[in-house]
């Protein structure tokens, strides 16, 4: 897979590139990132990429034509067709299911707006699709483009080890997950969970499973509604809200 990102921070770009999952994606052939500077695209001796916003008010907003050149030369960099993506808190939430859906995509084009945002003619225009990740504002569209990042690194083949692919297994079914425990067995802290000590493996994973169905039913119920609970799954939830009251 191959992700363009288009920002004033390019700089950034190198920083994902270096570590982690993505880190290792990239090393393995898996993914290749690549950053576009609009300011590389602006014209006269300033450079500009900013002006300020009609009808008045505080901040600047992005000029359409350096972004439209730089996004123009970032699809041009590659022949297979790509969506242009922008980050900003008016996209739709950004799920599991729609990191699924990009991760399965060739080539990403990632859009980051920094001061009060871009022209909404160059959003009009250019972008196919508005992803925000959560109800925040932040300084820019970067650290979004950088979720987007690694939540799609993940998902490609062979980018994680056994561990962690098991680990994005137990997530993928829609429920928050059961709490970890490690030595030592007895601390100040408390003692681990006896089940977990049984060996006995059918318990432990019954005990997981009803630990990750209480705790999303306790904090995030949303969730529950669309994890389409088994029967089985029910009356493990039934005991959990029977025991904990
Ligand atoms: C800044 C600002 C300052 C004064 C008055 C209004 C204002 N709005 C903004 C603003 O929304 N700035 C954004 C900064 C413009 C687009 C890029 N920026 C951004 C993206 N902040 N937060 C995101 C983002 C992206 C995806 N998911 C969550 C947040």
């Amino acid at each position: 897979m191959r992700i363009d990102l288009v920002s004033l921070f390019p700089e950034f770009v190198a920083q994902l590139a270096g570590h982690g999952v993505v880190g290792r994606a990239q090393e393995r052939g898996l993914l290749s990132l690549h950053g576009w500077n609009p300011r590389d695209h602006a014209e006269g001796n300033y450079r500009r990429v900013d002006d300020r916003p009609f009808g008045g008010g505080p901040g600047m907003v992005m000029l359409i034509d350096p972004l439209r050149a730089a996004l123009q030369a970032a699809r041009a960099a590659d022949p297979r067709p790509v969506a242009t993506i922008y980050l900003s808190p008016q996209g739709r939430p950004l799920t599991q299911a729609k990191v699924r859906e990009l991760a399965a995509r060739e080539r990403l084009l990632l859009l980051c707006g920094r001061y009060e945002g871009v022209d909404e003619r160059l959003v009009a225009a250019e972008v196919d699709e508005e992803v925000s990740i959560g109800d925040y504002v932040l300084s820019g569209g970067e650290l979004a483009a950088a979720v987007v990042v690694d939540a799609v690194a993940r998902l490609q083949e062979g980018a994680l080890s056994d561990a962690e692919s098991a680990a994005q297994d137990s997530f993928e079914d829609g429920l928050l997950d059961c709490p970890h425990y490690t030595r030592p067995v007895e601390h100040a802290l408390g003692a681990v969970p006896e089940v977990l000590l049984s060996g006995n493996h059918a318990q432990i994973a019954r005990w997981r499973r009803q630990q990750a169905l209480g705790r999303t039913w306790a904090r995030r119920p949303d969730l529950l509604d669309e994890a389409g609970l088994s029967p089985a799954d029910r009356r493990l939830l039934e005991a959990y809200k029977a025991e904990t009251g």
